[in-house]
């Protein structure tokens, strides 16, 4: 029998992406196939689901086994993944859009719950497939197609939003630094528990102020300077830093917490549910017949 061929990044890779030239999602595409072949995770060995966006246009770029499915909606349908398969690691993919506007009650429940899934979400300030509108996480005062004058609101602080929630891992990347996102990648799905990476991530065509260059002069690194993981009161202080100043990356937070699934009882046998019940052909052609 052939020896099967070493794991690489071109084991995850299926069709080329027609993100726009220099989208920040390049980088995140590229850490996060770095991160499985760092782990050894085989194409074959777990799912992503993917939000609607830019973001989730990973789906095709992607060879995994990948759900695309409703806008904001990536983390319920993880958790019931998770819930019928608690062996497969699973992985979310989304926009701040997806996650933290259509999505955001979903983000507090899912942190709530705290299942066994690693939430990248793609940080870009806008709404990049439907042409630019401002998401959640625009600062007051940015310029978009549909605040022409500018956002009133304040922004949602993800960082913020999931401490107060209890999140168990909490952390920040930046899609222009690819060694430190696959070191965070690589530490968040390790993690038992949801693990929060909110990815800087530079939109090129509608967010002319969250640049490349105007990340580079802010962004600096948890791990260099005096910052314990394991304080959430040192977590939160570090989360209000205004970003317009200085932008802490890495890992603001993680602790032990009881998953969702270890605490399910069906799920402590160590069997799957699909193992304990298995999936069955069930006829829907008089249901399908309804809609015809
Ligand atoms: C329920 C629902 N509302 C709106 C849309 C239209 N829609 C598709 S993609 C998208 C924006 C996605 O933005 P974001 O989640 O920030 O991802 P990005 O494109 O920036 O990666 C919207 C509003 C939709 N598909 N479904
Ligand atoms: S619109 Fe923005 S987020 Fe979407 S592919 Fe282009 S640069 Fe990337």
């Amino acid at each position: 029998m052939p020896k099967p061929l070493p794991l690489t990044e071109r084991s995850f890779r299926s069709r080329p992406p027609n993100w726009c030239p220099g989208c920040g999602d390049f980088g995140i595409w590229t850490a996060l196939k770095r991160a499985l072949v760092t782990l050894q995770l085989k194409p074959d060995q777990l799912t992503i689901v993917f939000g609607i966006g830019c973001s989730g246009n990973m789906v095709n770029v992607v060879r995994a086994y990948g759900f695309h499915g409703l806008h904001g909606r990536t983390l319920p349908v993880a958790e019931g993944i998770r819930l019928a398969n608690h062996k497969l690691p699973v992985i979310v993919v989304g926009g701040d859009g997806d996650g933290l506007g259509e999505g955001i009650g979903h983000f507090i429940h899912a942190i709530r719950a705290n299942p066994n899934v690693t939430y990248i979400l793609h940080d870009n300030q806008v709404y990049g497939l439907t042409k630019g509108e401002h998401s959640p996480t625009a600062p007051k005062g940015f310029v978009s197609t549909t605040a022409p004058t500018g956002v009133i609101e304040e922004p949602v602080n993800p960082i913020g939003l999931a401490l107060a929630a209890g999140a168990s891992f909490v952390s920040r990347g930046f899609a222009g630094d690819l060694d430190s996102l696959e070191t965070l990648l690589v530490a968040a799905i390790r993690h038992q528990g949801l693990a929060l990476v909110d990815v800087l991530q530079p939109c090129v065509t509608f967010n002319h102020h969250n640049t490349y260059l105007w990340y580079y002069q802010r962004v600096y690194q948890l791990s260099n300077v005096q910052h314990d993981p394991s304080k959430l009161d040192l977590a939160w202080r570090r989360a209000q830093e205004p970003m317009d100043e200085k932008i802490p990356v890495g890992i603001f937070f993680q602790t032990k917490r009881p998953t969702l699934e270890s605490q399910l009882p069906p799920l402590q046998g160590g069997r799957t549910l699909l193992e304990q019940q298995p999936v069955r052909p069930v006829d829907i052609s008089a249901v399908v017949a309804q809609y015809q």
